[in-house]
């Protein structure tokens, strides 16, 4: 389906920038591990102490700067440019998508590069690791907070839109690295699934995905989906990701796909159970 150009969606979460050494948010290791999430990621939160919660997304921005794209992001902008119906919906907030050459990116929970004034709602883009002061302060005088979205927070509107219209023309959906846990994005491969899409989950783990995925190629995506994207005949060198990714996404290579149990492709070296 894919060699034919189907129209595809992917989904990220934060596993596809584990290898890129940044923390995902549960699991062993998670970002989050021996803190509730509640205390930091949800607006009361940030009422509560937005000291506390503006150190947190601070760090979190300096992690995400001092970090490299992934041989995984930068298969993710090779398949961009080699598949003319494609939509890249993240829940990542890290801009390592963009960092590594991908260009049609849905941000469905918002991005740390970008600041909110809490007083009139306006957004920028801000790319400074430092702050004279936290909570750092809009020209107006409100508070900025981060342009993210925490629990009980509605998606934007016109990302989560764009993203359920992708869904419902998909043929194919790669749900890479995400534990399938929180919603609404954790709805979107059912949307495509109801219309009759191919859903194929990269992850390691089992997730609540799991048991409906017509694919799971099982092990991190930064292995899988250079593969993949080699299987369709566009390289992705691991080097890649330390360049401008989209000359050397493009670049083509023999493929390397075998045939799955299921009738479908696999990956040689992957288990791939339908
Ligand atoms: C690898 C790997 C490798 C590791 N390769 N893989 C329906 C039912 C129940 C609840 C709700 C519902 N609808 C809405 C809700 C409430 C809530 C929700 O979903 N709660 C759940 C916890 C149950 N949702 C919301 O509140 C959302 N808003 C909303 O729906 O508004 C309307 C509404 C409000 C209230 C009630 C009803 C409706 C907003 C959600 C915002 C999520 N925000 C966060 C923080 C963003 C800012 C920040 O980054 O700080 O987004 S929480 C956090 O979780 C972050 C992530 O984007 C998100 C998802 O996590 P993700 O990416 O899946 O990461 P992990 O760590 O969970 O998983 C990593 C995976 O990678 C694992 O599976 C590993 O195995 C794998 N992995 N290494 C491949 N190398």
């Amino acid at each position: 389906m894919l060699r034919d150009g189907a129209p595809t969606l992917v989904l990220t979460g934060a596993g596809v920038s584990a290898e890129s050494g940044l923390a995902t948010f549960r699991g062993s290791g998670g970002l989050w591990e021996g803190r509730d999430p509640m205390d930091i990621a949800t607006p009361e939160a940030f009422t509560r102490d937005p000291v506390d919660v503006w150190r947190f997304y601070a760090w979190r921005r300096r992690q995400a700067a001092a970090a490299r794209p992934n041989p995984g992001h930068v298969a993710l902008a090779g398949l961009e440019a080699a598949l003319p119906q494609f939509v890249l919906a993240t829940q990542n907030v890290d801009g390592l998508h963009q960092r590594a050459g991908s260009r049609r990116v849905v941000e469905l929970h918002g991005s740390l590069w970008t600041l909110r004034c809490t007083r009139d709602g306006r957004s920028s883009t801000d790319t400074s690791l430092d702050f004279p002061e936290f909570p750092p302060r809009c020209s107006c005088g409100a508070m900025l907070r981060p342009g993210v979205v925490w629990f009980g927070e509605m998606l934007p509107e016109e990302a989560m839109a764009r993203a359920e219209r992708a869904a419902r023309t998909a043929r194919v959906v790669i749900v890479a690295g995400t534990s399938s846990l929180v919603f609404p994005a954790a709805g979107l491969p059912a949307i495509a699934r109801d219309g009759g899409a191919w859903i194929v989950e990269v992850n390691p783990e089992v997730t609540p995905l799991s048991p409906s995925a017509s694919e799971r190629l099982v092990g991190p995506s930064g292995t899988i989906l250079p593969l993949l994207a080699a299987a369709l005949g566009v390289a992705s060198s691991p080097s890649c990701g330390t360049r401008r990714a989209r000359s050397c996404g493009s670049t083509r290579a023999p493929a390397r796909a075998a045939t799955c149990s299921s009738g479908r492709w696999s990956i040689s070296g992957f288990r791939c159970r339908s």
